[in-house]
């Protein structure tokens, strides 16, 4: 049953598409297995879209598919908002920015909440868009909000890492984390249309430049944008096409091979370990006068 409803999804039928994301996401006995006999390789790229809510992520995601449609590509979006109070708001913001796409037989968009690691991103989310590359798209978009290490965990997943900045961001930006820094290879300074955006850009080059991440300056990886006019979306696209493009290469994508297998190995690890079924074996124990922390975990080597 699910190898029909497989090679429909394949396909590239919407509908068999979002059941079998259903599956993976319920991680329903028997879907997993599928992953082994699939073709992973002969796949579209993943392009990752973060930074801090309200930069105009969802903005840009949906300029992008229209440059995309336009070309008559097809498109699938991930969506993934963290479990916060904002959750609800930020679906919500989410669907009327891309609202255009919802039904257009060329786009796929899902929204995935992220529950289970605190900020982090869903736990079948590597699964997931390892599905989605397969379903006869021409290229899958994943945006994340970056709170804490999920822009990290996003470079592992996406071939290109786009990080969303804003001109307001000035003093935010000089504390920015290495890894975040690592992480992202196209730095946007969306809302190019307000003050300051200048000085703005040319500290992020600077920056860069410093950092000595690229090869060059990395002034060719910055581009500025206006989300809500369409303003540089095309230079965002030549400036994505090229990473995807110097990404393929063995070297580069060793090292993102090496950090998806790292997680999905984790994961497998830790199946049948959590922090509720800790508590309530710690809970008879610590009452014994020896109890020895270091003893306890020995079980788990
Ligand atoms: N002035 C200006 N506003 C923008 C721009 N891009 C997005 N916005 C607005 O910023 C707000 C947040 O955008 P949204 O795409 O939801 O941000 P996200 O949280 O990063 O996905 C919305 O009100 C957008 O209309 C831009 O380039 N210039
Ligand atoms: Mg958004």
């Amino acid at each position: 049953m699910f190898q029909e409803l497989l090679q429909q999804a394949i396909k590239g039928d919407h509908k068999s598409i979002a059941r079998c994301i259903s599956l993976i996401e319920n991680e329903v006995p028997g879907f997993e297995a599928l992953f082994s006999t699939m073709n992973t390789e002969k796949s579209a790229p993943v392009v990752g879209i973060t930074g801090p809510p309200g930069a105009g992520k969802s903005t840009l995601v949906d300029q992008l598919i229209g440059s995309y449609v336009n070309e008559g590509k097809k498109v699938a979006v991930i969506c993934i908002d963290p479990s916060s109070p904002f959750n609800f708001g930020a679906l919500l913001g989410d669907r009327i920015r891309m609202s255009e796409w919802y039904n257009h037989p060329s786009v796929f968009i899902r929204s995935l909440a992220s529950r289970g690691s605190l900020g982090g991103l869903h736990p079948m989310v590597i699964e997931i868009t390892d599905f989605i590359r397969m379903c006869n798209v021409d290229v899958v978009i994943v945006e994340t909000v970056g709170v804490g290490q999920s822009e990290v965990e996003i470079a592992g997943l996406a071939d290109a890492t786009v990080l969303v900045l804003v001109p307001e961001g000035g003093d935010e930006i000089q504390f920015m984390k290495a890894g975040l820094m690592e992480a992202a290879s196209v730095f946007v300074v969306n809302k190019s249309d307000r003050e300051g955006a200048d000085r703005f850009t040319i500290l992020l080059k600077s920056m860069l430049h410093s950092s000595g991440r690229f090869a060059d300056d990395g002034s060719n990886n910055v581009v500025n944008t206006v989300a809500s006019t369409g303003e540089g979306i095309e230079a965002l696209r030549e400036c994505i096409s090229n990473v995807l493009v110097e990404n393929t290469s063995i070297e580069k994508r060793i090292p993102l091979l090496a950090r998806r297998a790292y997680r999905l190995i984790e994961k497998r690890r830790m199946a049948d370990i959590n922090i509720q079924l800790l508590v309530e074996e710690l809970t008879d124990l610590v009452k014994q006068q020896k109890f020895n922390l270091y003893q306890f975990i020995n079980k788990y080597k």
